[in-house]
């Protein structure tokens, strides 16, 4: 962990002290799940496709130790807020945070699998709402400490399944894999392809020599940011039951071609067909933006990068005005190589790839144009690819 990360996951250790006292000094253990970042291949993981997502030093911790009775106290250390529950009444609260602790609860039962009560103290740094996927960082992060305690023996991909699975489920969001898989899997300075039908995943090294990542946080949390994708999941569904009625080997636009798309343009009509159009054409992009990865160029990955955010943009329609001008100011800047918006969209952050040298420029140039377009301070994250979930010992 870097220092910053120890710094931060010592605060919520001494949180937890201050709110439980020290009986479970024995028993007491830390854990870190880091929220993600996605380099290329958006919207594509629920249509089976690829995806090129990496896990960052932006990070959920759980503080936790196991009780004797069957209750659970959960402590938001940076909300000062709690909430309590039994083993035995998993009803939903009326406040959202503790939806996703109840959800993996919830799985575990599902399962059969039995553990104890438990309190707990967590917090971290990965910003809500910005496209992180702080709600993927929770949710690992409890179960694979739950599966440590108790000794429950899921491997990471069914922590990753039954993290997801709690998302679908109990909090009713019909999020895609690739957030919890790429924060139980990540590696440091390492992108990862995942294939979201078969879990097949391969490293590619990114190491920042020369360019950093850059993340810029227009501050919008778009209301119809959970409507939208499911609307999104359904017209690929429905151009999906289109291509199969001529390729019944299409069972999911993974297996479509943007050449297949085109043929059966008229009978999908136009925001079908533009959906379609955009998520085959991403899963080929994926493909090949690796291809550019391991030959080291670059600057033609950038150019996926934009490529992606167009199609978000103008054939996907997930992004929004305020996401459009930031990738726009890029455009004229060598310093930067790619841009585009990044996660479900609709608010959340842009994903820029930065010269170096250039990147004090790069922040101080993007916050002077928001400010006067917007009247928003930006904040800019500068991120490092971190390993994924794991215990931590602090001293
Ligand atoms: C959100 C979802 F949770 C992911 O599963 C993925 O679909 C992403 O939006 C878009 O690529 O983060």
């Amino acid at each position: 962990m870097l220092t910053t990360e120890t710094d931060i996951a010592e605060g919520i250790q001494d949180k937890y002290f201050l709110k439980f006292g020290t009986a479970t000094r024995e028993t007491v253990r830390v854990f870190r799940s880091p929220g993600r970042i996605n380099l290329i291949g958006e919207h594509t993981d629920y249509n089976n496709g690829f995806v090129l997502p990496a896990a960052v030093d932006k990070a959920v911790y759980f503080v936790i130790a196991p009780r004797e009775d069957d209750q659970v106290i959960l402590y938001a250390a940076d909300l000062d807020q709690t909430y309590s529950f039994s083993l035995d009444d998993l009803s939903k609260p009326e406040k959202s945070w503790p939806h996703y602790q109840l959800g993996i609860v919830e799985q575990i039962q599902k399962k059969g699998l039995k553990i104890g009560g438990f309190q707990a103290a967590f917090g971290g740094n990965v910003p809500v709402g910005a496209g992180l996927s702080s709600s993927a960082a929770l949710e690992c992060c409890l179960l694979f400490a739950l599966n440590e305690m108790y000794g429950l023996n899921l491997d990471r991909f069914s922590i990753v399944k039954m993290s997801q699975k709690a998302e679908n489920e109990y909090v009713g969001v019909q999020c895609g894999i690739m957030d919890q898989f790429a924060s139980a899997f990540g590696k440091e300075e390492s992108v990862m392809r995942l294939d979201c039908r078969s879990l097949e995943y391969e490293y590619f090294p990114f190491p920042m020599n020369d360019y950093l990542i850059v993340l810029c946080d227009t501050m919008v949390k778009h209301s119809l940011a959970s409507s939208e994708y499911n609307t999104r999941r359904q017209e690929c569904e429905k151009a999906t039951a289109i291509l199969q009625q001529y390729d019944p080997k299409v069972l999911s636009l993974r297996d479509a071609t943007p050449a297949l798309v085109e043929t059966h343009k008229d009978e999908m009509g136009d925001v079908v067909y533009r959906r379609a159009k955009f998520m085959t054409e991403e899963i080929q992009r994926v493909q090949d933006a690796c291809d550019l990865l391991v030959q080291g160029n670059l600057p033609d990955f950038g150019q996926k990068m934009y490529a992606t955010h167009f199609g978000l943009q103008n054939e996907y329609e997930v992004s929004c005005p305020e996401l459009d001008f930031l990738v726009a100011e890029t455009l004229d800047d060598d310093s930067v190589l790619g841009a585009r918006m990044m996660g479900g969209g609709f608010g959340g952050c842009t994903i820029n790839l930065v010269k170096k040298d250039a990147v004090d420029a790069f922040e101080a140039k993007m916050k002077e144009a928001y400010l006067e377009k917007y009247k928003i301070d930006l904040p800019c994250y500068r991120v490092k690819i971190t390993d994924g979930t794991e215990e931590v010992a602090l001293a």
